[in-house]
């Protein structure tokens, strides 16, 4: 395909990666999971995303940061039985293929597809696509339709990381209501006010507010969704940073993971689409 003025292909390890430069904004995808790695909006320069230092793009590792996609299923949801399964999906890991790329008045559109949408753990007749606007705002929409004959159920998420610059000074809002912690047998709790973070934080809000927003040391991110059914607030804190090769053991104080998600299984039928759509200011 040919590139449009703003997109150009670098290679990062062992890695394709995109790069749009357009009058809004700069951004790096990776053709690997279709996996936004940085979005700089060019009206303050600030990157919005937070990519590990110790992020592995040798092409068998998910890539820590970012925006990775998690799709047919979130978290450990297919696999809690069956350890062979990976968390987050299948489609983290494949090589996505780039339809198109344009450039509008707006910014620049792709549409990226998996290499296949088959895996194990999954038996519905999906098609899975991605478009991303690199504009004044980043727009991420994750389509899955329904190309088979019976209906299917999945769960996914844009599971974005976000550069906070100081965990200890960083504040969410926009959340109510009670979420499910992880780090506590699942058990509900109340949102708290303000929305502050000094421990492990593995949270599924079972709401579907529009928008929130994260004020942090580095300024303010502005983050929105729709076709969501969860917000999912995640923080591993020093205790498991110290356990994972890709992540620094204090990188868990510059990055707060606020994602997008389908928790609760989306039943879709024949010939029906679902959209799940995540934007970034
Ligand atoms: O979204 C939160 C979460 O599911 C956590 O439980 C944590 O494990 C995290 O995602 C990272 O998962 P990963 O497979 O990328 O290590």
């Amino acid at each position: 395909m040919i590139l449009p003025a703003s997109t150009s292909m670098i290679r990062k390890q062992n890695l394709d990666v995109l790069v749009i430069d357009n009058a809004k904004a700069q951004t790096q995808i990776s053709l690997m999971g279709a996996h936004v790695l940085s979005y700089k909006p060019k009206a303050d320069n600030q990157e919005r995303l937070w990519l590990s230092s110790n992020a592995k793009f040798d092409g068998k590792h998910a890539i820590r940061g970012g925006i990775p996609v998690c799709w047919p299923w979130f978290g450990d949801s297919h696999g809690q039985n069956d350890k062979t399964l990976p968390a987050h999906g299948y489609v983290r890991k494949q090589i996505w293929r780039l339809v198109s790329c344009t450039d509008t008045e707006q910014g620049t559109e792709l549409l990226l597809e998996p290499t296949t949408n088959q895996g194990a753990g999954f038996s519905g007749e999906a098609k899975l696509s991605l478009k991303i606007l690199v504009a004044e705002r980043l727009t991420l929409q994750l389509i899955t339709e329904n190309v088979g004959s019976k209906p299917f159920n999945y769960t996914a998420a844009l599971h974005s990381y976000f550069a906070i610059g100081d965990i200890s000074q960083t504040e969410l809002s926009g959340l109510s209501g009670h979420y499910q912690d992880k780090t506590r047998d699942f058990r509900s709790f109340e949102t708290p006010t303000p929305y502050q973070f000094f421990e492990e934080t593995d949270r599924v809000h079972l709401c579907t507010q529009e928008a929130v927003l994260l004020k942090h040391s580095a300024g303010e991110t502005a983050i929105t969704s729709k076709g969501h059914d969860s917000w999912v607030v995640w923080n591993p804190w020093q205790e498991n940073a110290i356990t994972m090769a890709d992540m620094s053991d204090d990188g868990y104080q510059q990055m707060l993971c606020v994602e997008t998600a389908i928790t609760q299984g989306l039943t879709v039928a024949p010939g029906e689409k679902s959209t799940l759509v995540q934007t970034i200011s």
